[in-house]
Formats: structure tokens, sequence, C-alpha cells
């Protein structure tokens, strides 16, 4: 048998290298072509937080394989996952500091790149004020090294306008669970899809972007004995649609009219959890007398989604033992994305679906750790969910972490957007962007492009050659997942271990060495932040006494028993030593004065940047499961970009009819900001008319020079949904371009480049 194998597998038998050995994944296997060991660890791109095993081989990851005992994944992982070893030594890593020389980076030590960046801080403190430095950050770093940026941006800096891109994923989620509850903090779990009857998914497409997440809905018929009944809301019939027993093709941002009509049906028909509403909520007489605006003749013309649907789907919700929304982009990349969050919430109020197995609001979370720097940062409270505007809770954290009270700042600075837009206006004067890339993700990129270039320090701390770090003036090349120890917290607030398996490329450094470095550079701040710390695991002991008593407590935590659980949902403590699946249960108070949830109304309010002869058309942006954001890491994994290679444009038969177009020909996109050309066609169903998707993962096709400088007022996250374009295609007659060229001249744009022929598409586009 053994020789057998080993002729299968093409060995030389003589040879003792290729002698067979008992591995744990691979079984009887070649010595030469089996892992030396397998390092137990944690995905680290999406918010699911799957458990995975890395096969390391003489120093480098060579394979990773699903953790079978993991309760989030079971031994499975998406194709991400699957290949994430392949990204840890391509070429594109950076090797270490860099500094540019005559336009050039060069590699330098790291004592020079420390050295010149924090002379140019100091300088640029000195003369514009503390505040003329600002850091943007992100939700994939881990909570360790978050923690420790947060503290010194904050502390040793002395500067607030510290944001991330987590503004541009969860803030409106975060905003919403603020309005309703008093604080964030997800109160489902994923256990809630295998026991709902009832699953409305809202803007997210699990099937490409939580793939996992289907396993816990696929286990739905095993714990009830029957199937869920599956409602996908979307503009676009996503992969995701393709699971619905009810798919609702509403109209682009009307998802808040939506949910105020099912609200509405419910309180008509009375439908509602009377029990529930009154024992457990407060403000539900005057968000009925508010909801009155939304009868559903009105919501059926606002949405597009029929009066007999609204009230079908309205008795599913409120008639089923447990119901769950789930939503992710769709609904928080709005103008009016914490509403719309607000509203989700009311829907759960209304029909009694809190804090009970398969009833609960659930946001999935983005990023790898997207939780975790929200509860440990120190973007828009102080860490452990701590307000800037209570005395009680600055001197709380003051206290544990011996720093004088006057240190910690009083209010949040800005937020990413405004950062921007005080680089704009030269009041921000250097920028440190730490683990992301905004010249591809942010919106409005001409607008970007042109606040960057006026900055007189621009630092890139990443792992990669991204395309933000090659127009930085210093880089700190920074190690990644799999080389460094620490925790990641998913979307269900389950806290997981990421273990380094192998050395870091190069002479990189991890997040943690590289801030705790750095901070040796800036007199008496690291002896007052950082003194004795060694290591990842310091931060988190710190961590822990920060969130002690807090509602996402970790004090229940050591690293041990969170390998051994497979993770350990927040709050953790004395009294729930192994973690906690819901909040908001019958005993526990929410974090507002009340002490309960709240109904909080808003008016939905129709698109500012609406559609019209120049610009026919709704630009609507998302991801692809083959690629992860800006591409960095999946771009240099040759199965995935062989898989999906550039970007394309999704175009419905009527309106690639009308542009006279086909699958396969290449056309361009403009808005009043900018253009993209050659995107290849797909005419599809899956868009309605007047509306296109194009997934805006790829620079060389970059749409976020098309999408607009739009945010939620109180999240400030970007409308990167919607957005009015135009299409040109190359058989189209010239003449027409000087409307859109008038109609950009007034909108108050620069004029866009001139583009060879053009089409407008019917003014009535969208319909909307
Ligand atoms: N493969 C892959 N997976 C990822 C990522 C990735 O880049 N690649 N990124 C991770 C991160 S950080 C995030 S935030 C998540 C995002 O996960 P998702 O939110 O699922 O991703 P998107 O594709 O941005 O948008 C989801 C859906 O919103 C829909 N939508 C657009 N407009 C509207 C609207 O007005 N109403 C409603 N109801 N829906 C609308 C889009 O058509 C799209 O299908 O994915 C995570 N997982
Ligand atoms: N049009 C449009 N735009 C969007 C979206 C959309 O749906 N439509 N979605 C938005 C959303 S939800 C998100 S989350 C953003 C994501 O946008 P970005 O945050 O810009 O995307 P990433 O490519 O994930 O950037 C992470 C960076 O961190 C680097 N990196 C990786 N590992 C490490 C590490 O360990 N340490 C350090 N220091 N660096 C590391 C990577 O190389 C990469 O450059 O995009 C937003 N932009
Ligand atoms: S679903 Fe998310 S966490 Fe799981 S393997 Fe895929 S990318 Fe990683
Ligand atoms: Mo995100």
């Amino acid at each position: 048998m053994i020789e057998k194998l080993k002729s299968m597998l093409g060995l030389d038998i003589k040879e003792e290298k290729y002698a067979l050995i008992d591995d744990p994944f691979f079984g009887k296997v070649a010595k030469e072509k089996a892992p030396d060991e397998w390092v137990r660890s944690t995905c680290g791109y999406c918010g699911v937080g799957c458990g995975l095993y890395i096969g390391v081989k003489e120093g480098d990851p060579v394979y990773v394989k699903g953790d079978p005992d993991h309760p989030v994944n079971r031994g499975t992982l998406c194709p991400k996952g699957l290949s994430e070893h392949e990204m840890v030594r391509a070429p594109s890593r950076l090797p270490g500091a860099m500094i540019k020389k005559n336009g050039r980076f060069e590699q330098v030590t790291w004592d020079e790149a420390f050295r010149v960046t924090s002379d140019a801080f100091k300088e640029i403190q000195a003369k514009y004020g503390k505040s003329a430095v600002a850091c943007i950050s992100t939700g994939q770093l881990l909570t360790e090294e978050f923690y420790t940026l947060g503290k010194f941006v904050q502390l040793g800096l002395e500067t607030n306008n510290y944001d991330g891109n987590t503004t541009l994923c969860m803030a409106s989620a975060v905003m919403g669970y603020k309005q309703s509850f008093g604080s964030d903090g997800p109160p489902g779990c994923y256990e809630d899809f295998s026991h709902a009857e009832v699953i409305m998914l809202i803007g997210a497409n699990i099937a490409d972007n939580h793939p996992i997440l289907k396993l816990h809905i696929a286990r739905n018929k095993k714990v009830r004995g029957k199937k869920p009944t599956i409602i996908v809301v979307d503009p676009r019939h996503s992969k995701t649609a393709n699971m619905a027993d009810i798919y609702l093709p509403i109209k682009p941002r009307t998802d808040l009219a939506f949910i105020n009509g099912l609200c509405y049906i419910i309180w008509e028909q009375g439908w509602m959890d009377e029990t529930f509403i009154n024992e457990r909520t407060v403000g539900y007489k005057e968000f009925i007398k508010d909801i009155q605006k939304y009868p559903p003749q009105e919501v059926a013309h606002i949405t597009g989604i029929d009066v007999k649907r609204l009230y079908e789907v309205a008795r599913f919700y409120a008639g089923a033992d447990a119901a769950m929304s789930a939503w992710t982009m769709g609904v928080n990349q709005s103008a009016m994305g914490t509403d719309t969050v607000s509203a989700i919430v009311n829907l759960a109020l209304m029909t009694g679906n809190l804090g009970k197995p398969g009833g609960s609001p659930f946001s999935i979370t983005g990023q790898c750790n997207a939780m975790g720097t929200r509860e440990s940062g120190f973007t828009s409270s102080i860490p452990g969910y701590r307000n800037f505007a209570s005395a009680e809770d600055r001197r709380e954290y003051a206290e544990i972490v011996g720093v004088p009270e006057e240190l910690v700042p009083t209010s949040r600075g800005f937020a990413y957007p405004q950062i921007i837009e005080a680089i704009e206006r030269g009041e921000i004067k250097a920028l440190w962007v730490v683990a992301t890339n905004p010249l591809v993700s942010y919106p409005d990129q001409p607008r970007l492009r042109k606040a960057l270039a006026k900055l007189e320090m621009l630092v890139v701390q990443d792992s990669f050659m991204s395309d933000t770090a090659e127009l930085a003036d210093v880089l700190f090349g920074a190690a990644t997942w799999s080389e460094k120890t620490g925790t990641y917290t998913n979307s269900e607030r389950r806290c997981n271990l990421a273990k380094k398996s192998v050395p870091n490329y190069k002479d990189s450094k991890s997040d943690f060495e590289i801030v705790v470095e750095f901070s040796k550079y800036f007199d008496g701040k690291y002896e007052r932040l950082f003194n004795g710390w060694s290591k990842p695991e310091d931060a988190f002991e710190e961590w822990k006494k920060v969130s002690k008593g807090r509602l996402c407590d970790y004090s229940g935590m050591t690293y041990e028993k969170i390998e051994k659980l497979g993770g350990i949902q927040w709050p953790c403590n004395d009294e729930h030593p192994e973690g906690t699946p819901r909040l908001y249960d019958e005993g526990m108070k929410t974090s507002n004065a009340e002490g309960k949830p709240k109904f909080v109304f808003a008016d939905w309010f129709p698109m500012e940047e609406n559609i019209c002869t120049a610009f026919p058309l709704i630009l609507n942006t998302g991801r692809t499961v083959e690629q992860f954001h800006t591409r960095t890491k999946t771009g240099t994994i040759k199965i995935l970009e062989d898989l999906a290679p550039e970007a394309w444009v999704e175009l419905s038969p009527k309106d690639a009819e009308k542009l006279q177009v086909k699958s396969g020909d290449r056309i361009s996109l403009s808005s009043p900001r900018g253009r993209v050309d050659d995107v290849i066609v797909r005419v599809t169903e899956v868009v309605g008319e007047g509306t296109v998707f194009v997934p805006f993962h790829f620079n060389e096709q970059l749409v976020n020079r098309l999408t607009q400088s739009l945010f939620d007022p109180k999240s400030f996250e970007p409308n990167y949904k919607q957005t009015a374009i135009q299409l040109h295609s190359e058989k189209v007659p010239e003449g027409i371009k000087l409307a859109e060229e008038e109609i950009a001249g007034a909108l108050g744009y620069e004029k866009i480049e001139s583009e060879k022929e053009m089409m407008v598409v019917s003014q009535k586009g969208a319909g909307i």
C-alpha cells in the first residue's frame, strides 16, 4: 500500500525524505510534501471570523485548512481563506522601513524612518498645533495593535483627529445601535440564523461576501425541523437573492421607507407584540404617531414593492416565532444609513425579536476585526465604549491606565471625511495611514488626490506596496497575518486568537512593535504609555482591565481559554465565564438612560444627487467573492486573480439595447467627478433597468473616481451605493456631451475630460 502511494505521488521510494508520515490533515503523505507543523489561527479577511490551521514548512506558510472544531465554520473556508497563505510572501510586500528620496523609495533602518517621521510630526505640531497631525486606521489590525495605536495617537501625539476605514463600513451600524440601545454592540449571533423562522437579509450579499454564514442558515432545517423563510432585500438580484423565498428588488436607497411601511402595516393589523413593547421598550406611542406617514400605498410608490407584497412580508415577519434581520453595506453605506439601522431595530422591537434565539437585529461586520477596533479604539469613543463627553468615563479610563485625566480628550476629533476636508483647508499637515488604502477605497477620488497633495508629510504603514503607499514620504513596512499574534473579534462579538506561525517578511515589524518603538522617539511617551510592554499580550491584559465591567467585557478571557473554546463572545467575566451569545435578553438593561431599547423614528428622503438627462443611471458598487477590497492581498493570489482579473459593468438587457452594446464590449462610465474607461460589459437581468453594478476592487477601473462626497450626517459613512452616472459607447452620436458638461458645470465641478462619443440612455432611468 505504501509503495503504491509512493508511486502514485511519483516519488523515488529510496530517498528518506520521501518517507511517508501521518499528517493530521492529509493523512499518509510524503514527508517532503507535508507541512512541518500546523498552527491554529483565525482568518484575517472578513468579519465572519473562521477558525483555521496554517501549514508551515521551512518558515513559510504553505497551506490553510479549516478548523473542524471551530464553532463558526466547522472546518469549511471560503476561497479567500483557503488561499490566504499565498499572499504572505508576495513580491509586493514591503521589506521594512522605506523613505522616498529623489522620487524613489529606498529601504532605510527603522531608526532613520522613526527619526525622520518623529522630527516631522514634532515640527508640524510645534508650528500648527497638535491637531495638525492626523491618523487614519483600519478594522484589520489585531485588537492589541489597535488599542496600542489609539492610545499612542490620542495620549501620546495628543491629537484627536483619529479615525479609520471603519467609517466607510460599519459606522452607521454603530450610530444606529447607539440611537436605539445607548451603546454599540450587535445583539445577535450566528446561531440565530439556525433558529429563526424568518430571515430577512437587507443589503447583504452573504453568498459572495460572508459565504460561511450560509452554513448556519443551512443548519436551520436541522435545528427547527423545517426550512426558514428567507427574504432578500436588494435592488440587485445578487447570488444571495438566489437563496430567497421572497426576493424584493427594492428601488435604491429606499429601505428606510420600506421598514417604516412594514411597521405601519404591523400596527394597522394589530400584529405587534404588545407585551414585549409595554414591558421591554420605550418611545412606542410617539413612534406610532410618526409612522402614520407611511401607509402601504405611499411606501409602494417609494420602494417599488407592491402593496400585496408589503402585507405578505409584514405578516411573515410579525407572525414568526422568531425573526431576524441581518444587514450589511446596502444599509450602512447610505446618506440615511444610521436611521435605517434604527428602523430595523424598531421592526425587531415591535415584533418582540430581541434577546431570544433566532430573534434579533444583526449587523454583519465587514473586516476581520471591525468589532475589536470599535470597542478598543479611540475613534468615536474612549476604549470600552466610554463617552468622550462624560467626565466620569474620562476619569475612570485615566485612572485604570495611570495617565493624567486632562490627557483624555473631551470630544471626538474629526471623522474620516472631516479629516480629508481639514487637509483640503490646510489645517492638517501630516497624515499617518495605517492598514487602509484610501487611494482605491475612498469616494470622490479626484478630490481626495488633490487634498493629499497638500500634505507636508504622508506616512503609510502597510504590509504591501499599496496605491496609497506609492504616494507616501515614509513607509513603515508591517508584518501581516500569520506573522503576528493577537485577537480579532467577529460579527457575533466572538474574540478569536490569531497566531504567529512564521517569521516576519524580511525586515518588517508587527504593527504592535512599530507603534511601541515609534513612541520612544517622543519624549517620555513610551514610559508614560507602554512601560514594560514587550508583546501583544501586554496590551491585551490592559484591554481586559479597561473593558472590565463595560458591555464589551473581556475581563474573563485569556489566550488559552479563547483557543480552547474556539473563541469567546463578550461580555465574558466572572458572571459569564464562557461568554454571552446574545445581548438584551429579559434581564439585561440597555446603556441608555431608560435602560430599555428605544423606538427611534426617522423620515425617508429622496436622493440628493438625482438622476438627470446627463447622468441617467444609478451606479451601485460592491464586491465579488474572489477579491478582497483594494486587492493588495487577493491580487497576489493567482487563482483568485485568474477568476476575477478585472472589473465589469452589469447592465440590464434594456439598457444594453439602448446603448447598442452586448456582453464582452468595453464601455466607459462618467459622473460629474470623473470617468472610468475600458470596463467590460455583462448584459444581465441581475440588475434592473436604469441601474448598473461595478465592483470597487480594481484600481485600473477605479469606480471611486465616480462616487460622490455625500455622507450620512450622523455616522459620516459615504453613500457608495447610489451615484448618478452616464455610460459611453463608441456607437453613439456626438453632441450630447454638451448637455453632460453643462450640467457638470452647473453642479460646480470641473469639466469632465472630453470623450469620443456618448449616449444618453432614457431620462426615465431608474424611475425614481
Ligand atoms: N469576497 C469579499 N468578501 C468580503 C469583502 C470583500 O471585499 N470581498 N469585504 C468585507 C467587508 S469589509 C464588508 S463591509 C462586507 C460587505 O458585504 P456586503 O454588504 O454584502 O457587500 P456589498 O457588495 O458592498 O453590498 C451588499 C449589497 O448591497 C446591495 N445594495 C446596493 N444598494 C442597496 C440599497 O439601496 N438597498 C439595499 N437593501 N441593498 C442595496 C448591493 O446590490 C449588494 O448586493 O464584505 C466583507 N467580505
Ligand atoms: N465604491 C465603494 N467603495 C468602498 C466600498 C464599497 O462598497 N464601494 N466599501 C468600503 C468598505 S466597507 C471598506 S471596509 C473599505 C476597505 O478599504 P481599504 O481599507 O482601503 O481596503 P484594504 O484593501 O482592505 O486595505 C487594507 C490595507 O492594509 C494593508 N494590510 C494588510 N495587512 C496588514 C497588516 O497586518 N498591517 C498593516 N499595517 N497593513 C496591512 C493592505 O495591504 C491594504 O493596503 O472600502 C470602502 N470603499
Ligand atoms: S468567510 Fe471570511 S473569515 Fe471565513 S474564510 Fe472566508 S474570508 Fe475568511
Ligand atoms: Mo467594510
